[in-house]
């Protein structure tokens, strides 16, 4: 056999080995489960994306366009089928939006034959990253993004960027339309539609920050009102879950996924960020809100929810564990999707009941080692009344 043929044949079946290998729960603290593979990595993106087939142009069999990383991914349950927006990473560090489906939301993950065609606006972006999908009330299924632009009022500067929210909505997950990015006087990452209009406005979780990496005086995550989705603009913005002094979200968070909705209130995940000396660790949480007023919370469990293990911790970005979707099926599973270290994805799997009692259960932090040293105790001594019995 020639190289080109071995090559090709070694390649498509190491592919078909990945996406069909079964994935398996590994009992966890009582409120999620891990899984024991990732859902999605590089090396399962379709080998038609990477390789020239033709053995004419490609004798050698070789790769031609690399992926880097398959991160961050909003998600939907569509027709039945589980689906995952991924931001993909080529090896030239841009990243771009396809759609990865699964039969069971644990494993099977396959990508759709192209990637997502997104229109540009007038001011074409650099990058786009980390789409958090909303299926509104008014029919549409939204995609917010985060929209990365080099910052041209500092021209020396190759690293100045600008960070503005990107809106795209569609009826089929095939064809996009572009709407205006949301003005804001801030820049903004982490952008997510609330489903329900709220007072007859269109709602959105915020996340203002003064620079493109620095929140600065960006208390947290935001609530905004919007009039016209098709002219979105922050006029007014007030923060529902602030930033605190040596807790997990010191240095930022932001909103994961739009909440789901449960009979006990709106149930939120997010991310937050603390800076130490190996860099920044980012972790999720979770907190509730209320049904009719959902800016405001009413379960805020201390410390996160997830954060990075064993191999979780390894990757481009080191210590990050990020989450940008989930699903709530009918029965009440809820499937979590995290990626680590801004490489590859993962599912975790719990129940809207157990995320509720984690919620309303796990005290809050008391925000000084006295408060959690006595929030532990009054544990340990319930406990050991319980076993005199
Ligand atoms: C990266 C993002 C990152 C952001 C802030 C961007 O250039 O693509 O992954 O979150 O910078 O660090
Ligand atoms: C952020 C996010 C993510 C990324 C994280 C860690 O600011 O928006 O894109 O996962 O940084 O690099």
């Amino acid at each position: 056999m020639n190289t080109f043929e071995y090559r090709k044949n070694l390649i498509l079946a190491r592919y078909e080995e990945l996406v069909t290998r079964p994935n398996i729960a590994i009992e966890g603290n009582g409120v999620y489960n891990r899984y024991v593979n990732p859902v999605i990595t590089a090396e399962m993106v379709p080998p038609y994306w990477k390789y020239d087939f033709n053995p004419e142009t490609n004798p050698y069999f070789m790769e031609r366009i690399g992926c880097n990383a398959t991160l961050n991914s909003g998600a939907i349950k569509w027709n039945g089928k589980y689906l995952l927006v991924v931001r993909v990473e080529g090896n030239d560090r841009k990243s771009f939006f396809a759609i990865a489906e699964s039969p069971n939301g644990i494993d099977n993950f396959r990508f759709w034959s192209h990637p997502i065609i997104l229109p540009d606006t007038e001011n074409p972006a650099t990058n786009v990253y980390d789409m958090r999908l909303t299926a509104h009330e008014d029919g549409w299924i939204y995609g917010l993004f985060c929209v990365e632009r080099h910052d041209d009022s500092k021209p020396g500067d190759l690293s100045a960027a600008t960070a503005a929210c990107g809106i795209v909505r569609t009826k089929d997950l095939v064809n996009w339309e572009r709407l205006p990015d949301l003005k804001s006087k801030s820049q903004q990452r982490n952008v997510v539609l609330h489903p329900e209009f709220v007072n007859g406005k269109y709602a959105l979780y915020t996340r203002p920050q003064d620079g493109f990496i620095d929140t600065g005086s960006g208390g947290g995550i935001g609530w905004a009102l919007i009039d016209d989705i098709c002219n979105a603009e922050v006029k007014e913005e007030i923060i529902i879950d602030p930033r605190y002094y040596h807790t997990i979200k010191e240095v930022k968070n932001g909103e994961g996924p739009h909440p789901i909705k449960t009979s006990k209130g709106w149930l939120h995940l997010a991310h937050g960020v603390r800076a130490c000396a190996s860099g920044l660790r980012y972790v999720l949480y979770m907190y509730m809100t209320s049904l009719e007023e959902p800016w405001k919370k009413i379960a805020s469990p201390g410390g996160y929810f997830m954060a990075p293990v064993g191999e979780e911790y390894m990757g481009d970005v080191m210590n990050v564990l990020f989450t940008n979707g989930w699903i709530a099926d009918e029965d009440g599973k809820v499937f979590i999707y995290y990626a680590s270290s801004d490489t590859r994805m993962h599912v975790a799997t719990s129940t809207i009941d157990k995320l509720v009692d984690y919620c309303m259960n796990t005290p809050e932090d008391g925000l000084t080692t006295t408060e959690s040293v006595k929030t532990l105790n009054s544990l340990i001594d319930r406990n050991l009344a319980v076993f005199e019995k």
